[in-house]
Parts: structure tokens; sequence; C-alpha cells
């Protein structure tokens, strides 16, 4: 009984570490979303794990379109005008769309509204 009482407190445990492992694993980062301005035009290009999400948040009239693989906003702007937006939740005043990268890769967060991708609305991500 000692033993499958011990055997219990190490299952136990185990789940513990194993849930702090993955919660430690995934990351979850806000972003302002916006049309950029001042002297850094534009978002810095940022790495991300999978699983790892971005939360984009705005006032205003934006929206979140996620493109796979290489970006070059002179081309590719143009894409995001045929890919449907992420699901939009409101909350506080603020719209927000999530991103979740479940696959490794390159892509571009980028804002379909008209000419808002041009201005710099976009952000790269290199996903491993
Ligand atoms: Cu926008």
């Amino acid at each position: 009984m000692g033993s499958l009482r011990n055997l219990g407190s190490v299952l136990a445990v185990s789940f513990l570490v194993c849930g702090l492992v993955s919660q430690a694993a995934t990351k979850q980062t806000v972003v302002e979303w916006d049309i950029p301005s001042g002297p850094n035009m534009g978002y810095a290009p940022a790495t991300a794990a999978v699983g790892d999400s971005i939360v984009l948040s705005w006032d205003g009239v934006h929206n979140v379109v996620l493109l796979p693989g290489p970006f070059n906003a002179l081309g590719d702007c143009s894409k995001a005008k045929s890919a449907a937006p992420l699901p939009v939740t409101q909350a506080n005043g603020k719209s927000a769309s999530t991103v979740t990268f479940s696959q490794p890769g390159t892509y571009a967060v980028v804002c379909a509204v008209d000419g808002h991708c041009m201005l710099g609305q976009y952000q790269k991500y290199t996903v491993s």
C-alpha cells in the first residue's frame, strides 16, 4: 500500500513538472497593432518557437492576416487581400486577434486593410 501511495506521489509530481515545463516552453507576446510611425518605421523581424502565440491588439480599423512563406512587402502585401483575416475578439474597447504558430517556417503577420501593409503594418517571424 505504501509503495502504491509513493507511485501516486511520483505520478502527481511528474504531471506537475510536465505542466510547468510545457507552460515555460510556449510564450505569448502582446503586440500593439497599428500603422507604424516615428523613426523606426515598421515592426522589427522577430523569432518564435512552435506553440508560441502573438496577440495583436488595436483600436480603430485593422485586421490580421497570417501569410506563410518568405515575405517582401513590395510584392507580397497584395497577397493579404485575398487571405481570410483571423477571428477578432473585443475586450476593454480594443480588438485583438491571436496568431499561434503550429509549424516551423517563415511567416508574415499583416494588416490587410487598404494600404496599411505598404505603410509598414506587417511583421516577419521566423519560427523554429
Ligand atoms: Cu491596419
